[in-house]
């Protein structure tokens, strides 16, 4: 496990119609992200916020908002981790809303051939601008990563697909639009709904999973949107969908990577200080962090 961490911000909410998961870096990191981690051991480097655009009105272009301000941070942030790559260092993304995915997904894979992907969401993120029933490209960035939707979202980090839909496993969900259920069967992508997850736990899922996604890759990249948990552990998300994952279940899994010892990067997405309580779900996105790189209890 690389102990040698990069942290940065993306103050997006754009991506969301603008709702307040801007502020999620500053909640995560009021919730102690830094001595947290040092406290494991790891050697942390806060390299502060990318810059987002305020946009002075509200933009859509071809059912995409504010589509030129999340090329834009996107663009930028995936220059910065792909900087952090190449330095040796492991890249820690805070969100924002998941549109951030682009420019992280961007950065890794620019280093990283074959880089595997695991997507923890109550949502599929598998929109183009045709299938979107909102515009919000939050909604879009997994499938802008393997190769659609629009050119400006696919083309970021210049070059395209970053992924292969066969390295890539979604875990939690259970709120897919058509359009994202027809793309998952189309590219025979692997999904662990929470039907999944109850029927066979969240180990055997684990298991699954990390196999599934280092089969053939070189480095595995964590997505985690904090909507994948239950509401009840994480309150504090722009998209709140019952019956979702659990806190015990999300260590779990967080612990069964980090004996995997399979990242290679990792962002925590979709905190909203905002419709949250006492920083809670901020606090959750840490607590997860420190699991996933393998603090033990014992
Ligand atoms: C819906 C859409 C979404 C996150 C909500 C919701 C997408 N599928 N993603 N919250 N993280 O509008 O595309
Ligand atoms: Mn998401
Ligand atoms: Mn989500
Ligand atoms: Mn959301």
């Amino acid at each position: 496990m690389n102990k040698n961490i990069s942290i940065v911000g993306v103050p997006m909410d754009l991506g969301a119609d603008r709702r307040g998961v801007d502020m999620g870096p500053s909640a995560i990191r009021y919730a102690g992200v830094v001595a947290r981690l040092e406290m494991m051991g790891m050697h942390i480097e806060d390299k502060g916020d990318i810059h987002v655009n305020r946009p002075h009105r509200y933009t859509e272009t071809e059912n995409h908002k504010y589509l030129d301000e999340v090329v834009e941070a996107n663009t930028k942030l995936a220059n910065v981790v792909s900087d952090i790559m190449q330095e040796g260092r492991f890249p820690l993304v805070l969100g924002g809303d998941h549109s951030i995915a682009l420019g992280t997904i961007g950065g890794v894979a620019k280093n990283v051939n074959d880089l595997g992907v695991i997507w923890f969401d109550a949502h599929g993120d598998l929109n183009t601008g045709e299938t979107s029933p909102s515009g919000n490209i939050h909604g879009m960035p997994l499938a802008a990563s393997l190769g659609y939707g629009h050119e400006r979202l696919v083309g970021i980090a210049g070059f395209s697909p970053k992924i292969k839909p066969e390295n890539v496993v979604i875990i939690g969900a259970r709120s897919l639009d058509e359009g994202e259920r027809e793309l998952i069967k189309r590219l025979g992508i692997k999904v662990f709904t929470m039907h999944e997850i109850d029927k066979l736990g969240m180990a055997r899922v684990m298991d699954e999973a990390i196999s599934h996604v280092s089969k053939h890759t070189k480095g595995v990249h964590l997505s985690l949107d904090l909507d994948g948990l239950d509401p009840h552990d994480a309150p504090g998300v722009g998209t709140p969908v019952i019956g979702g994952i659990s806190y015990r279940e999300g260590h779990l899994a967080m612990e069964m990577l980090a004996e995997a010892n399979i990242l290679c990067s990792a962002e925590f997405v979709e905190v909203n200080p905002i419709l949250d309580q006492q920083n809670m779900t901020a606090r959750v996105a840490v607590a997860l962090m420190s699991s996933a790189f393998g603090d033990k209890l014992l």
